[in-house]
């Protein structure tokens, strides 16, 4: 049983008592942490054209929010005020490869359901207001101390202020109060209401959870449907009884409707896999140039062989995201939104949670040709790509 943190909970526990369910502080959840980027750090990034960010100022008189986040620039950040912003930067774990350690902790959690490690940054008073999100999230303070104030039960449609590009709640009514100082931490489930201000300089990490919404799933399954030319079967009414009046649509047609779809639904159950591991491994839109940068040929066998002959090592690219499935006949492997056919679920383990690809996976991955042949195509897509030789 693997401890959840210092909680005294294993992580099973943790799962079954607070997971999707209630808020969770845990005091020094990491010791002795020391922020892994300081503030300036931060904004270099947040001014990066490719990479997503935020900038989010409250007029200290008027409470009015002002949102930028896009062209972030230094003079930005040279006219600010000195309370009463944040800066907030996204997938700070793909863009910085060094803080996956920060993650490996949560890596009990399946890795679809993960999103991303933001970052943000506010001096005194810095906040983004109060909100909910649709994500669990782990807020871990960095640096500094920040004020969070939460409500202890979900709130499923929140009163929005409204003509902000910011979800900030209407009024807010906080049930609980922590001050977080470096190292604590603080799980939310979705839609808890929670408001977190800087009391001094701080930085805090934002450890994300997405979870897919229905619409979603059913677009992935209806697409899986229609590129197989499945789910072609129309409408059918043998019982049809003489309409009344002509223009009316029935009580009884809108049920054998619904019927329609779950035998759509029904006809996409073999299907169901793949299209959830394709819609869970598409690349984030605001990463797609950052992660495509490693495209190239499609190598063969025995140019892998070689180049791992003399050494050299493969390396995985962060921006993509993986994962796999296996059922009776098959498994699958998932990658940038495709499915791949393999035999041997060991190599989906190798090709989806090695960082690194020595010489001695492959041999590994070598026994199967169609492992290989998959590799070959991950490394065309830019999702494996050829360390520099130093
Ligand atoms: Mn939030």
């Amino acid at each position: 049983m693997t401890a959840f943190f210092n909680t005294g909970l294993t992580q099973q526990q943790f799962l079954e008592e607070y997971w999707q369910k209630k808020p969770l502080l845990i005091r020094q959840a990491f010791t002795d942490l020391r922020s892994p980027l300081t503030t300036d750090e931060l904004i270099e990034l947040a001014c990066e054209p490719d990479i997503e960010s935020r900038l989010i100022q409250q007029n200290e008189q008027s409470g009015d929010w002002l949102l930028k986040s896009e062209n972030l620039s230094e003079q930005d950040f040279e006219k600010l005020a000195a309370t009463h912003w944040t800066v907030l930067v996204q997938d700070i774990d793909k863009h910085l490869a060094e803080l996956q350690s920060i993650i490996d902790p949560f890596r009990f959690l399946p890795d679809w359901r993960y999103d991303d490690l933001m970052a943000s940054y506010a001096p005194k008073s810095g906040s983004v207001g109060a909100h909910t999100d649709s994500y669990d999230v782990f807020l871990l303070q960095t640096m500094g101390t920040r004020r969070w104030q939460i409500s202890d039960r979900p709130i499923m449609q929140p009163e929005l202020i409204s003509g902000l590009d910011l979800k900030i709640l209407k009024t807010f009514d906080p049930d609980q109060s922590w001050d977080l100082a470096p190292g604590d931490m603080l799980y939310l489930p979705p839609h808890f209401a929670h408001h977190g201000v800087a009391l001094d300089d701080c930085i805090t990490f934002s450890i994300g959870f997405r979870a897919p919404s229905k619409v979603e799933v059913l677009d992935a399954v209806t697409n899986a449907l229609l590129e197989r030319n499945l789910g072609q079967g129309h409408y059918s009414d043998p019982k049809l009884i003489t309409a009344q009046h002509t223009h009316e649509i029935s009580q009884q047609a809108v049920t054998e409707v619904k019927q329609l779809l779950h035998d759509a639904i029904d006809e996409a159950d073999p299907l169901i896999a793949s299209a959830l591991g394709r819609l869970v491994t598409d690349t984030k839109n605001s990463l797609i140039e950052l992660a495509e940068e490693a495209m190239g040929d499609l190598p063969t066998a025995e140019a892998l062989a070689m180049q791992f002959e003399k050494g050299r090592l493969l390396e995985r690219n962060l921006y993509y995201r993986f994962a796999w499935n296996k059922n009776d006949q098959t498994t699958l492997l998932f990658c940038a939104a495709e499915a791949y056919n393999l035999n041997n679920y060991e190599h989906a383990i190798l090709l989806t949670e090695k960082t690194l690809l020595t010489e001695m996976e492959w041999r590994l991955l070598n026994i199967d040709p169609q492992s290989v042949d998959v590799l070959c195509e991950l490394i065309a897509e830019g999702a494996w790509f050829w360390q520099d030789t130093p």
